[in-house]
């Protein structure tokens, strides 16, 4: 039973100092050492060595991919943002949009992008997806990491995979950036999964603690893939994820929503993954699975509300193997960067027999 992990250093590239939070300039917590403090622990699991050796580089799939779920106006708004807001005198922070369109009037004139000007607020759902200059080289090589891992996934037996996407991706619509995230890693991947590598059904389930609105919109109205969500119920993305959302058409029944209480622990969560679980594998019959993997439903995470010990990953990574499927694992949020490590790796632990039960 073999885990891989791909990883690209290019996400350093996208490198905020600050996000604005209830009025006030915050340190960035979509940050480089979430994703550097998960391999520190692999190593002192060793699951990887020293050099890092064992690490897989993402090949380059090009943008085909990602251009079959975001706009090419989108893409290229990204590529350019930073570059035009310096121009126009914005600080070195990064992109940030004063001006939004008005729902209706943006429908009726879905056309006018508002130019430089209004382009800022036309591509983003709200303030936290800041944009740096290697912000789109950064968001690219994450869906390179997403799809080398599918390749990976399909092609290896007995083998699971960790792609350590950052930017991560499931809060990104075809043409909106938001919640930290700009080009939709998993919707990609899954997309890739079924229309390139032929893989049959997929379903996805996302564990980050927000709803993934990006995501779910993206297949809404489809039979394959399916989308799973537990999140928290009104918190961000806030207009997403009641539990009447099931999906449309084609799709209904296809779309599952368990929004939890804030504050929810360990127990009730993994009695709602279990039944979501259980769910899934009798009615759905997948394939494979490729998972959202955030982090945030820790109890000490700064950034999400449920109280989940560490103790939890262990049994959440437990039920997943349960499933006895191919499993992709895409990073999405999770900001305690103290426990991150030791949380994603306790999800991986059923996953490798050579890893060790903790650092400690
Ligand atoms: C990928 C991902 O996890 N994106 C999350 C973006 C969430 N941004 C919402 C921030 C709301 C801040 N609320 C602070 C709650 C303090 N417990
Ligand atoms: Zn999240």
């Amino acid at each position: 039973m073999g885990l891989k992990i791909v990883y690209s250093e290019k996400h350093k590239k996208h490198n905020p100092t600050r996000e604005f939070i209830l009025g006030r300039f915050e340190k960035y917590k979509e940050c480089e050492k979430r994703v550097e403090n998960i391999l520190i622990e692999a190593k002192k699991r060793r699951l990887i060595s020293a050099n890092q050796q064992e690490l897989i580089k993402p090949t380059d799939h090009g943008l085909k991919h990602i251009l079959k779920l975001h706009s090419q106006d989108y893409v290229d708004y990204l590529k350019t943002a930073y570059k035009n807001w310096l121009r126009i005198g914005g600080s070195e922070v990064g992109v940030f949009p004063a001006d939004f369109p008005v729902r209706d009037f943006a429908n009726k004139h879905r056309e006018n992008k508002g130019g430089n000007g209004g382009s800022r607020g036309y591509y983003t759902s709200g303030l936290h997806s800041v944009i740096v200059e290697g912000t789109f080289e950064a968001a690219y090589e994450a869906v390179q990491v997403a799809l080398t891992a599918a390749d990976i996934l399909v092609k290896e037996d007995n083998t699971h995979v960790l792609a350590l996407s950052r930017p991560p991706g499931h809060h990104a619509h075809g043409d909106l950036c938001g919640g930290y995230c700009f080009f939709n890693n998993a919707a990609i991947t899954a997309k890739y999964l079924i229309d390139e590598l032929k893989v049959g059904k997929v379903a996805i389930l996302d564990i980050d603690y927000h709803h993934g609105n990006g995501t779910q919109e993206f297949f809404y109205s489809q039979n394959n893939p399916l989308y799973a969500s537990i999140h928290g119920e009104n918190d961000y993305p806030y207009y997403w994820g009641s539990a009447s959302e099931k999906g449309t058409g084609q799709g209904l029944g296809y779309t599952i929503n368990r929004p939890l209480k804030k504050g929810t622990k360990d127990e009730e969560y993994l009695k709602t993954l279990k039944e979501i679980l259980e769910n899934i594998k009798l009615n759905f019959k997948p394939n494979l699975i490729l998972i959202s993997l955030g982090l945030d439903t820790f109890e000490k995470d700064p950034v999400g509300n449920f109280k989940l010990s560490s103790n939890c990953y262990l049994q959440i990574g437990k039920l997943i193997k349960g499933l006895n499927l191919k499993c992709l694992f895409l990073l999405e949020g999770g900001y305690a960067l103290e426990n991150i490590g030791e949380n994603c790796l306790n999800v991986l632990h059923a996953f490798n027999d050579t890893l060790i039960k903790s650092s400690l």
